[in-house]
């Protein structure tokens, strides 16, 4: 039996085991100093196998962010209308869970209810605890969380059985490293360590990605293919493995299912056929294939960048194959990673952390995230079900990051919509809420973390009180339970006790205790004899095909036509989708939203470097400086995100032009899929 995690006392001083809460693979332990009761420094622990030590500029601000002058210290209600200038005035605790507690009973059927929330905190305790229990017991509407890696999630699933790769830290003995979609400079700090170690023991690395980053800057050369056409390139390489015989034959055979059906397609994807598609040169694709079938061990860096397009699905699909042509999973420093988070799943019980029994066989309609604007915006019917008629948002900002803003913000704006926003700040969403309840930081409450990009368990321990009439995330669902009359015994679980919950036996808590994370026992090489997660161990390979864009020149001509440039919207390196906008010091790196163009496609425009430009389409049109760039390619713009809209230039984002499309697979949005056109503002 794992031992009652209890927490130790806050120190008045001294250094406390934290874990950063982001959503990012790399998930860094924390050491955190506090003097006098206060928070002094955030800084990566040395001893932790990724973190080493070292933090990103972001998270090393912590503590600036907890101690935010804007920080939301009280519960606030809403005095203005939801058209006009937001409005709040302070109220005690007390008051503002009794009135949400009775606007929420007053709501005839509780599918007309809807939580809304994403991973601004990755804990397990203060992500989905007692707040799915609630949801559960009141029946609410279920919330299907795709704004992420849901794409590319059901494609591992499909592919290899579940969202798992290879070890973080093999990349540093790999000779070839594919970094796929992925700014790791920018988004996975800790990863691109051991890439580096790579580069310097003499391994080729080489960036596949649209937009010529930092990281491509780094790697030895840079593939700059069109947004959404990775799938065809991931055959385009296969078809060269046919050709050269770079297969693992042995391999093929005893570990893979549906190879003869993927050959016959890969066998229509010549050179020439993929360089029209992804926009790049026939020696280029040759190249690539020569690379990756000669070089071993060979690795794939794939990060989500790449399947937030219509066939985003399927590339993923076809990209985890590739090591499976060539055997590269025999070593442990070859194979893929895009997601480690399936190899927690067997330590995991988010049954007994978010108890669905409470739903009590009652009905539960799905409504998907990514599609929020047009849910907000639709009436009662057959299909749909009730109205959306309250919305309680938490660890997200969906006002800022979910796609096609201007329906979002017109279905936020709806003057009988019910909406109560747990944040530390007023984000573009707090600002459109009924109430906003002040939460915890990381710095202020109990978490357990797992990772996407390692695989170790991690710990945070609270280091110092919550600031202001702040609360926890677990707390106030306990808090709104209680008021709404749910007297079961699960909502009076404290987080110590749900920490113990949330893990099974397998798990080493005496470790994550004295240590502050712990280690998922794992083989080096998991896939060198095929035991693949799939029913009956082999990798899938069956069905795997190239989607194209929803929007490009090629698939839709006519839109084209009106809107020539594909516009992508990769991450900020400084900050954290829209988290740490509002930390001046790093807003003040950014600048200002930045579109970046090619020089050959501003002179086409007329547009000089610096000038403000409006980036728009048929949805919508946003305001941003220009920066005529090489780091964008002809026929791309780069519209760096993703910003809080009142912080930006002329009040919107990136998400006021993105659609709301879905993907092949997943269900999830295709942020980069997406035409615009630029002028002078
Ligand atoms: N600093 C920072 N770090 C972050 C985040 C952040 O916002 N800021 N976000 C975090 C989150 S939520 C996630 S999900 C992770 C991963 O977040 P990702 O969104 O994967 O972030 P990036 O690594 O920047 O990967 C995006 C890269 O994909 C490229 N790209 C866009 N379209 C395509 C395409 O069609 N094909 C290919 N090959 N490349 C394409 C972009 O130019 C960009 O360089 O990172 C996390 N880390
Ligand atoms: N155009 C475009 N749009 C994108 C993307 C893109 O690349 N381009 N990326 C997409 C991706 S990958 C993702 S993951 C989504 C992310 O979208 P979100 O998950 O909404 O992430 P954030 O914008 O960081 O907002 C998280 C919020 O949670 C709050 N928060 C943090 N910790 C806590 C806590 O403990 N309690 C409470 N109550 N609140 C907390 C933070 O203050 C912050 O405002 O955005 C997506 N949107
Ligand atoms: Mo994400």
């Amino acid at each position: 039996m794992n031992s009652v995690i209890a927490v130790t006392p806050l120190p008045q001083s001294g250094v406390v085991k934290g874990a950063c809460p982001h959503d990012c693979p790399d998930t860094c332990a924390l050491r955190i100093t506090v003097e006098d009761g206060r928070v002094t420094k955030v800084q990566g622990q040395a001893e932790h196998g990724s973190t080493h030590g070292a933090l990103c500029t972001k998270v090393s601000r912590y503590a600036e962010r907890s101690y935010h002058p804007e920080r939301v210290l009280h519960p606030l209600k809403r005095v203005s209308g939801k058209q006009e200038a937001p409005r709040f005035v302070r109220v005690g605790w007390a008051e503002a869970l009794g009135d949400i507690a009775a606007r929420l009973k007053a709501i005839a059927d509780p599918q007309a209810i809807l939580p809304y929330s994403y991973a601004g905190t990755m804990g397990l305790l203060q992500g989905e605890s007692i707040a799915a229990r609630f949801f559960n017991k009141l029946g609410a509407s279920q919330l299907e969380r795709t704004i992420c890696a849901s794409a590319g999630g059901a494609a591992l699933a499909a592919t290899y059985g579940h969202k798992v790769g290879m070890h973080l830290r093999f990349f540093a003995e790999s000779r070839l490293i594919l970094i796929w979609g992925s700014n790791s400079i920018a988004s996975n700090l800790h990863f691109w360590t051991f890439a580096n170690q790579a580069k310097r023991a003499g391994a080729k690395l080489i960036c596949i990605d649209p937009r010529k980053t930092e990281t491509a800057d780094k790697c030895h050369q840079h593939i700059a293919l069109l947004p959404g056409t990775d799938g065809a390139l991931a055959l385009g390489l296969m078809h060269e493995l046919i050709a050269h015989d770079w297969l693992d034959h042995d391999y093929l055979a005893r570990h893979v299912d549906g190879w003869q059906e993927l050959r016959e397609r890969a066998l229509q994807w010549p050179p020439e056929r993929v360089a029209e598609v992804c926009g790049i040169t026939a020696a280029e694709v040759r190249g690539l294939a020569r690379d990756y079938g000669t070089i071993a061990p060979a690795a794939i860096r794939l990060n989500y960048g790449m399947q937030r397009v219509r066939g985003g699905g399927n590339a993923v699909r076809l990209i985890a194959l590739l090591p499976c042509l060539t055997g590269a999973w025999r070593q442990r420093a070859g194979g893929l990673l895009l997601s480690s988070s399936g190899w927690f799943a067997p330590h995991k019980n988010v049954d007994a952390l978010e108890l669905p029994q409470l739903r009590a066989g009652r009905p539960s309609r799905l409504i998907n995230m990514s599609t929020i604007g047009d849910a907000l915006l639709r009436e009662a019917g057959p299909e749909f079900g009730p109205k959306v008629e309250a919305l309680i948002v938490y660890n997200s900002n969906p006002v800022a990051v979910a796609p096609e803003s201007p329906k979002v913000v017109q279905g936020f704006q709806r003057a009988d919509l019910f909406t109560v926003v747990l944040e530390h700040f007023m984000t573009d969403t707090a600002d459109l809420a009924d109430y906003v309840l002040p939460a915890t930081t990381q710095l202020e409450h109990l978490d357990l973390h797992t990772s996407y990009g390692h695989t170790d368990v991690l710990i945070n321990e609270p280091a110092i009180a919550p600031v202001g009439e702040a609360k926890s995330n677990t707390q106030i669902f306990r808090e709104l339970a209680a008021a709404m009359g749910f007297s079961d015994a699960c909502f009076a679980d404290t987080d110590e006790q749900l920490a113990r919950q949330a893990f099974r036996d397998s798990v080493d808590f005496e470790a994550l205790r004295s240590q502050g994370w712990w280690s998922l026992p794992l083989a080096e090489a998991p896939f060198a004899e095929g035991q693949f997660l799939t029913p009956n161990g082999r990798a899938q390979a069956g069905g795997a095909d190239f989607v194209p864009n929803y929007e490009s020149a090629r698939s839709a001509p006519a839109l084209a036509a009106r809107y020539p440039l594909a516009m992508i919207s990769p991450p900020a390196r400084n900050f954290l989708n829209s988290s740490f906008v509002n930390v001046k010091s790093l807003r003040d790196i950014e600048g200002e939203p930045l579109l970046e163009m090619h020089a050959d496609d501003a002179a086409a425009r007329g547009l000089a470097d610096g000038t403000m430009v409006r980036a728009f389409n048929d949805r919508g049109s946003y305001l941003c400086r220009l920066a005529v760039s090489a780091r964008a390619r002809p026929g791309v713009v780069n519209g760096l995100g993703v910003w809080w809209r009142k912080l930006g230039a002329g009040g919107s984002n990136v998400n006021e032009v993105t659609h709301q499309g879905l993907t092949d697979m997943g269900h999830a949005p295709v942020f980069y899929d997406c035409l615009v056109e630029v002028a002078a503002a």
